[in-house]
């Protein structure tokens, strides 16, 4: 563009918003408050995506190309007012125009509300998946729920967790369409009769409970080219808003009691990650967007081929991201036959063609069992569908496999009164895939081995990726801008080009400035943790993050352990010299995990303990962040140093934060578990920190017994003074922290904190050495930003796209 045309352009924006505003607030722009800026520049920017939507819904329709629906439960989308502006090349000429007006960019985009209609790493990942998507110009779209309330906002209170509701719809959302005319009606509860209707076997349901269904799209835009694609969530509603012959009655409560049963579906996310919970509810969510989503999709389909299905499974692909929504199986059953017509073999063939699905999960307690009761009381047709596919499943395996009843038994998807959702996938679908190569190793050798032995050619592995973006491009601009002198553009469309910055090892320059942008990165968070949490910390200290929903296997606890070891062992030797370090910590856990909270509780009693005692003169630090989220995730993994991924080996199906760190340039401090295991690959050995047991001695002894916690505290003078401190009144009279001692060494350590320590802290010790060499520390850092290209969601995407749903 030439600059005349780029003054234009600032002018001609200017005067739209100023107009945007009128429209908006009914006010000048002089008198107009934050909120009304902010909803100014969402409308205006939505305005043009809006007509680019449109075009390539009529694009897709014109040409077809085979489409894929994601079905998820968890969307966590993150803010979009900044990634619009810079998927549609504007920052310059937004960010000029604002400053013109008098306004501060950056103030007016902080009034975004960050939907956090996921709780984490699973449904952050169908939101890079959607961006990548969007990017690469395909035509994908995703199917969800429309939470009125997202996952809690977390407040820290005397160092412990307070939830507090989310409210993101609080002031409106300007992104989504509310499209009432797309509603559908989805039925619960009720009887099932057969009956002969015109001589043929038919089903009828009866005094069934209907529910409106009604979409919300959020467009989803590619970066830097016209490819809008479509989030589509369903909202539940009362059919009408009151019964009204109830109300007449003046049965005032009954009338109202259906309204908010209605509303009481789509109300909340269920804030476990990684845990199954068995509640109705959320069987209820589950087969409501799957029965909405698939209504729309394939009457829409209909529309499009002559009311014939026979094409179905070679133009759609439908993608269930984990068991969530596995009723897609059955209720394309009950579609197919019940709706249209179909024979169950012809039903069978379409389904199981045209579907596909992604485990993420191997913990035992993750993974969806539903009572057979439950279901055949809320979906009835749903449940026979069930019994049936499993009933032929089985027949086949009887007459083909050679399989002996007590290995078929142990194969159905119906098990001890329990409908196991992993086993209905597997079966209903002809793609299975783990989500790193640990993990899908796992899948195929445990997990799923007897699936695995009937069909092979199911099972795949993509690892997954994350979208540069949002967690490099537009978080990290100094990054971004560095990498882009001294490489050209090419890598934005393609992130392997970042190896070219191996070039710039020793170029003392680009050492200078690469540096300079890291410490403003923290300098950034530094004012953040100022701001928050009333903690001064030193920008040239050693910035070590763990930040990720807490959970006893990804071992934050382990962590809190080593510091607290750090720090007795400063008192203990009040001469030594450290190279400076902050400790940080974010992340939520569940309202109902007891442990968890805990966890919570010690890491800031071990903040307070550490951060106040003159002793340490601030050669360490410990924060914890509240409420972490996407939004502070973009603060943070910019700022950070040591990226800490320490779960249980095994345990961790894939973890996508390590890969968000590694993009900024932080050096992983992991187990060899996950994709900490292709990061390790993808840096090479001098540039990353492993330490721990292996994936094959952590299921050994789980197997086989033969390790002992008591052992090894017995055996370990470091361990024996933190253990008594837990419970010794060290953190004051009232805080003990016997459950976590407990755990530990009455409970043996499930997750192996105890066997690990030794390793992890020697590992912790090494980083302080490594730090000092400044040289080095520049190369590791820089080798990980260079080796990132292969955890981009664009590699994952074109994976999928070739080996899983062959749409390349
Ligand atoms: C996570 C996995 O724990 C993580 O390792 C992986 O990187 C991520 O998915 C994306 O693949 C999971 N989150 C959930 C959440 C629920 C149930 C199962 C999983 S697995 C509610």
């Amino acid at each position: 563009m030439k600059p005349s045309e780029h003054l234009e352009e600032i002018e001609n924006f200017k005067s739209a918003y100023i107009k945007k505003i009128e429209e908006v607030s009914g006010e000048y722009l002089s008198e107009s408050s934050l909120l009304n800026q902010y909803e100014a520049l969402a409308e205006l920017v939505m305005d043009k995506i809006a007509s680019q939507w449109a075009k390539t819904r009529s694009q897709y329709d014109e040409i077809p190309h085979k489409r894929v629906y994601l079905f998820s439960i968890e969307f966590l989308i993150g803010r979009l007012l900044k990634s619009y502006v810079n998927s549609l090349d504007m920052e310059e000429t937004v960010k000029t125009a604002m400053a013109e007006l008098g306004l501060d960019y950056e103030t007016i985009l902080s009034q975004e509300t960050d939907p956090g209609l996921g709780n984490g790493g699973l449904g952050r990942l169908m939101a890079c998946f959607l961006e990548s998507s969007a990017t690469l110009g395909l035509p994908f779209h995703g199917n969800g729920i429309h939470y009125k309330h997202g996952l809690f906002e977390q407040k820290i209170i005397n160092g412990e967790q307070v939830e507090v509701a989310d409210n993101w719809l609080r002031h409106g959302y300007p992104f989504e369409i509310r499209k009432p005319n797309e509603a559908v009606i989805v039925k619960f509860y009720g009887n099932l009769h057969s009956e002969k209707i015109n001589g043929v076997l038919t089903f009828v349901y009866e005094d069934y409970e209907p529910i409106l269904a009604v979409p919300y799209d959020i467009p989803l835009k590619g970066y830097h080219n016209n490819t809008v694609n479509s989030l589509r969530l369903w909202s539940a509603e009362p059919i009408e808003e009151f019964d009204l012959p109830s109300f007449n009655e003046g049965q005032f409560l009954d009338a109202v009691r259906h309204k908010s049963e209605a509303e009481a579906i789509t109300q909340i996310l269920y804030p476990n990650d990684n845990k199954f919970d068995g509640k109705q509810l959320r069987l209820k969510q589950e087969y409501f967007f799957v029965c909405a989503g698939l209504k729309r999709m394939i009457t829409r389909f209909k529309r499009y081929n002559n009311d014939c299905l026979d094409e179905f499974a070679d133009k759609i692909c439908i993608h269930i991201n984990d068991t969530h929504p596995a009723l897609c199986g059955p209720e394309m059953m009950r579609i197919f036959m019940d709706e249209e017509g179909l024979s169950w073999d012809d039903a069978w063939k379409i389904t199981v063609n045209s579907l596909t699905f992604t485990n993420h999960t191997v913990l035992p307690e993750a993974l969806e069992k539903w009572p057979v009761d439950m279901m055949k009381f809320l979906l009835p047709r749903i449940y026979m569908i069930i019994e049936e596919i499993n009933r032929q499943f089985q027949e086949e395996l009887r007459s083909k496999s050679g399989l002996n009843e007590l290995q078929i038994n142990s194969l159905s998807i119906i098990q001890d009164g329990q409908i196991n959702m992993a086993n209905l996938a597997i079966v209903c679908c002809h793609s299975v895939n783990g989500v790193a190569e640990l993990h899908s190793k796992i899948l195929k050798e445990e997990t799923f081995n007897g699936y695995y032995k009937l069909f092979p050619e199911r099972f795949h592995s993509v690892t997954n990726g994350v979208t540069p973006r949002r967690f490099l491009i537009n978080s990290n601009t100094g990054l971004r801008d560095l990498i882009t002198e001294s490489i050209g553009t090419d890598w934005l469309n393609n992130l392997f080009d970042l190896e070219k910055l191996m070039t710039f090892k020793n170029d003392a320059p680009f050492f200078d400035r690469f540096n300079r942008i890291k410490l403003d990165n923290k300098i950034h968070l530094a004012n953040y943790i100022n701001a928050h949490n009333h903690i001064s910390v030193n920008p040239e200290s050693i910035f070590d993050i763990q930040v990720k929903r807490i959970h006893e296997y990804k071992r934050q606890l382990l962590n809190a352990l080593q510091i607290l070891h750090l720090y007795n062992h400063l008192k203990a030797n009040p001469h030594i010299e450290i190279v400076p370090r902050t400790f940080i910590f974010a992340g939520k856990a569940a309202q109902g995990y007891y442990f968890a909270k805990e966890v919570i509780k010690l890491i800031n009693a071990i903040a307070n303990l550490v951060n106040n005692d003159k002793d340490i003169r601030d050669q360490i630090k410990v924060v914890f962040l509240a409420n972490f989220n996407v939004t502070l995730g973009e603060i943070i993994y910019p700022a950070a140093n040591i990226s800490e991924q320490i779960s249980t080996a095994g345990k961790e199906a894939s973890g996508t934060g390590n890969m968000k760190f590694m993009m900024n340039g932080a050096i992983t401090l992991g187990t060899m578990d996950g994709a900490n295991i292709e990061i390790h690959e993808a840096v090479g050995d001098n540039n990353i920190l492993t330490f721990g047991l292996s994936s094959d001695e952590v299921s050994h002894f789980e197997k086989h017994g033969g390790y002992s916690s008591v052992q090894i505290y017995e055996n370990d003078h470091r361990i024996q003074k933190i253990m008594h401190q837990l419970i010794d009144g060290t953190f004051g009279h009232l805080a003990s922290f016997q459950s976590v001692y407990d755990s530990l060494l009455l409970y043996n350590d499930t997750y192996f904190v105890l066997k690990d320590f030794d390793s992890y802290a020697t590992a912790q010790h090494h980083i302080n050495e490594l730090f000092k060499d400044k040289n080095k520390w520049f190369e590791m850092s820089l080798s990980n930003v260079a080796y990132s290209g292969l955890f981009s969601s664009d590699r994952a995407i074109l994976e999928y796209q070739k080996n899983i749903w062959k749409t390349l």
